[in-house]
Order: C-alpha cells, then sequence, then structure tokens
C-alpha cells in the first residue's frame, strides 16, 4: 500500500514538472535562446524569430539568429540559423534581439548587428556602433538574404528593432537607441525608411529602456517594452505614432536582469513570450537565458492584466 502512495506520488510529481513543464519552451536541444519575436504567419503556425546565445556568454557577443515553429505551442521544431553575421559585409558581431513581418508576399528579417567593442572599465576605449539591417526571404524560415548589403541607416546608433505592419498594410519601424523613442515609416518594400525618424510623444515618461514590441488590438495601439531593460510595461495610443499614454507593468523585474519580449494572438488568445534567466548544466555554472511564455489576459477597458511567471507556461488550461 505504501508503495503503491509513493509511486503514485512519483508519477504524479513527474507528470506536472515534466511533461506539463512548458517553461523554458522545450526547442529539442539545449539551445540558449532569447529576445523572441513572435509571430503568426499565414500557414497558422507560430514562428519565434530569436537571439542565440553561446553559452556562457560575457557580454552579448552573438553570431547568429534561429526560427522556431509549431502548431500547438508545445512542440516546437527548430529550423536552424536563419541568418548569421557571417552572411554580412558590414557588421561582425551582436546579433541582438531580432524582428520579422509579412509583406508583399515575402517575409521580412530586420536585425541589429554591430561591430568593435565595448570597454566596460574605460568607455571611452569603447568601438562598439550598432545598427539595424534587413534581410528577405520567400519562406518564413529563411534562409534570409541581406537585401541592402548595408544598415537602414548609419546614426542614431539602432537595435532592438520592431518592424510593425499596420491594417492598412504600412510598415513602421520602432527601435532602441539613446532616451528618444522614434519611429519611422518604412518605404513600400521595407528595404528603406521613408522620411525622418520621429520622435513620439510619450506622455513626459521616457525612462530608459530596450526592445519596444508594438500591436495593435480593437484599434488600440500598445507600446510595449522592458522599461529600465528588466520591467515589462506599457503605453496605449490611437495612433502608431502617439501620443502615447503610460499605462503600467505587464510583468515584474526577476534577478536585475534584462527581460526582452513580444505579445501575439493566437486563435484568439494572446501570450505573452519572454526570456528567464535560468540554471543550465554548462560549466560556467551561470543562469544562462532561456525563452518562455505565458497567457496574457486583457481587461474590459482595453488594458492589460499583469502576468505572472510559471513554471506550466502554455500548458495550463485555458
Ligand atoms: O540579446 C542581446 C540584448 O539583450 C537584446 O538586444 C536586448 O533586448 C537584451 O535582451
Amino acid at each position: 500500500m505504501k508503495m503503491l502512495k509513493i509511486t503514485t506520488i512519483v508519477i504524479y510529481v513527474l507528470l506536472t514538472t515534466t511533461c506539463f513543464s512548458q517553461n523554458p519552451l522545450n526547442f529539442g536541444s539545449d539551445i540558449l535562446t532569447a529576445d523572441p519575436s513572435a509571430h503568426v504567419w499565414k500557414d497558422g503556425k507560430m514562428y519565434i524569430y530569436a537571439s542565440h546565445d553561446e553559452p556562457c556568454q560575457e557580454d552579448f557577443w552573438m553570431k547568429d539568429w534561429h526560427v522556431f515553429s509549431s502548431s500547438d505551442l508545445i512542440n516546437w521544431t527548430d529550423h536552424g540559423a536563419c541568418l548569421s553575421v557571417d552572411d554580412l559585409s558590414w557588421a561582425d558581431n551582436f546579433a541582438w534581439a531580432p524582428d520579422a513581418a509579412y509583406k508583399n508576399e515575402k517575409y521580412y528579417f530586420c536585425f541589429p548587428v554591430g561591430t568593435g567593442f565595448k570597454d566596460r572599465k574605460n568607455p571611452k576605449n569603447s568601438t562598439k556602433w550598432m545598427g539595424l539591417g534587413i534581410a528577405v526571404s520567400d519562406s518564413p524560415t529563411g534562409p534570409f538574404k541581406d537585401a541592402i548589403g548595408k544598415p537602414l541607416w548609419t546614426e542614431p546608433y539602432a537595435n532592438d528593432p520592431c518592424l510593425f505592419i499596420d491594417d492598412d498594410d504600412k510598415g513602421y519601424i520602432y527601435f532602441n537607441g539613446g532616451g528618444d523613442y522614434l519611429v519611422a515609416e518604412m518605404a513600400d518594400d521595407l528595404l528603406s525608411v521613408k522620411g525622418d525618424l520621429y520622435k513620439m510623444d510619450m506622455g513626459g515618461y521616457k525612462p530608459k529602456r530596450e526592445g519596444p514590441w508594438v500591436f495593435k488590438r480593437n484599434g488600440i495601439y500598445y507600446y510595449t517594452m522592458p522599461e529600465d531593460n528588466r520591467v515589462l510595461t506599457y503605453y496605449t495610443s490611437k495612433s502608431p505614432k502617439g501620443p502615447w499614454k503610460y499605462q503600467g507593468e505587464i510583468m515584474n523585474e526577476e534577478n536585475a536582469s534584462n527581460n526582452h519580449h513580444s505579445i501575439v494572438e493566437y486563435n484568439g488568445q494572446w501570450i505573452l513570450f519572454y526570456h528567464r534567466w535560468v540554471d543550465t548544466d554548462f560549466d560556467c555554472n551561470k543562469k544562462q537565458r532561456k525563452i518562455c511564455a505565458e497567457y496574457l489576459y486583457f481587461n474590459e477597458d482595453g488594458t492589460i492584466k499583469k502576468v505572472e511567471r510559471t513554471e506550466a507556461g502554455l500548458s495550463k488550461k485555458l
């Protein structure tokens, strides 16, 4: 009897922690992934465009990006590297948080990359520069080909792009770079910026932040971001260029670590993808980044309900 009880408990623990534990997402290997940019394309599948950490990385020296896809958000396929800095003539490092878009029956991959290095002890010796490139493919999984052979612009410094296509098919690029919250309208072919970078009105609140993510729901535009690089917060607006109204926190900070994210609707349910710093088996014994996901809910008035990090993630019953 005692044996039966123990076996039942062991099976229960295994089922709840192994089979039903979906965070971090299971990409079928111990690949280290961060900065998930999630999109649902016309085949109905979810695609994640992610940056790829080297094991035990120290200063975000990163070389390529991977694409993952899933039909049930539980079983994922790693389609491999969709682009690498080795494919570029103008940058050789910092393959950071990318984004993707579908327009003109093509898939566009917008990527931040750079050159040089950051001297953290003597910042005046730093030579690091980062800019945004644009690559194109006929397939959502790539391979993508650098479409213009140079960055979209060289000044100002830019990383963490969000390429948002509005319902009227106009494309906008939002990015991280300095204290200004900038956006630019993209040319119809998404291969250049149309007009000047536009400084958005953020309602008087412009904290330090990284990767913005913009989406639209029920006619409201949402500008979401890791505020102070760590706490997911958001603004809303009636226009893709603002003015924006600050609305507060989506997900709190964990271990003073960065938390890049994206928010997307899948079969009527909204999902938050984000990364978490987790223990791994790598020799360095340091926490490393892996992508996780949670359901996200809205209040009646369109505000976002705060999201908690869970082990179960998307395996929870809706
Ligand atoms: O992955 C490199 C950088 O770390 C990203 O570009 C930032 O958003 C942060 O997640």
